[in-house]
């Protein structure tokens, strides 16, 4: 999956790809580098970030999802948190509902049943402006995957059907429960469900390493190669080309493809 910001403040392409031509062309190029699902939002959620009005968000994505449509049909993915972004983004082409607010907004819910659209469920503590006042857990593996599950019961029984799960990496999590979220990655990939891991760039990976955000590829790979291994399906991230070709290598090697 790859992550398409149109917004003036993502954590790590912030600015880049804010002008509808930039944002398209950039999921052109990776949909060549090999990208299955095109992941596009337009609320940066990265620690401290101010909510965006839903105009504003709309003004973002909606012409991105209408022109990318015109040239491609690789599935794409709305990220938000905002029942009418979804689906005003479901009715311009989206295939799937992104949310890292995990549908506790009921509309949000609403609108993937009524649209049978598949549904990524995403955990996060609070929100992207408290989420990481001192997140505490007592063992962070089993309350996340607690989490997902009973997230998953409820959509389940409002009419959701395709489901993916997502520990969310940096939301509401220090490095330490980010890694032993990676360490146990096959708990969430048993959940029943498809798992996504969420891990590109992440402050975790320089905390680790002290690479500054446009140097995390290598610690990236590392993060995403082990979720790979570990069940993940799908990965969300910012580096197409490297990616596709350490999945090529691996998967040849699993004899998984
Ligand atoms: N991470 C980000 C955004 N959306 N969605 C899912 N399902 N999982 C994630 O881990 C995830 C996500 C944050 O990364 P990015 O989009 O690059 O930055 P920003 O939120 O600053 O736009």
């Amino acid at each position: 999956m790859g992550a398409l910001n149109a917004t003036p403040d993502s954590f790590s392409d912030g600015g880049k790809y804010s002008r509808k031509s930039a944002a398209v062309r950039r999921a052109l190029q990776m949909i060549a580098e090999g990208a299955d699902i095109i992941d596009i939002g337009g609320e940066s959620s990265r620690p401290g970030a101010r909510p965006v009005p839903e105009k504003e968000e709309l003004r973002r994505v909606i012409p991105v999802i209408e022109a990318l449509r015109k040239k491609s049909s690789i599935p794409v993915s709305i990220d938000t948190t905002k029942a009418a972004v979804a689906e005003a983004a479901l009715a311009a082409g989206a295939d799937l509902i992104n949310d890292i607010c995990g549908f506790r907004d009921p509309a949000m819910a609403e609108v993937a049943a009524r649209r049978k659209a598949p549904v990524v469920v995403m955990h996060m503590r609070g929100d992207p402006r408290t989420m990481q006042k001192g997140p505490r857990y007592k063992d962070v593996v089993p309350e996340v995957c607690a989490w997902l599950a009973a997230r998953c019961a409820a959509l389940e029984q409002r009419g959701v059907t395709k489901i993916i799960v997502d520990p969310g990496i940096g939301f509401g999590k220090t490095a330490a429960h980010n890694v032993a979220l990676l360490a146990g990655f096959s708990r969430i990939a048993s959940l029943g469900y498809p798992a996504l891991l969420g891990a590109s760039r992440k402050s975790f990976i320089g905390l680790i390493t002290g690479a500054a955000v446009d140097d995390r590829l290598p610690g990236t790979l590392a993060a995403n190669l082990w979720g790979v291994l570990k069940g993940a399906s799908i990965v969300r991230v910012h580096d197409v080309a490297a990616h596709r070709q350490a999945l090529n290598v691996l998967l040849e090697i699993k004899g998984g493809r």
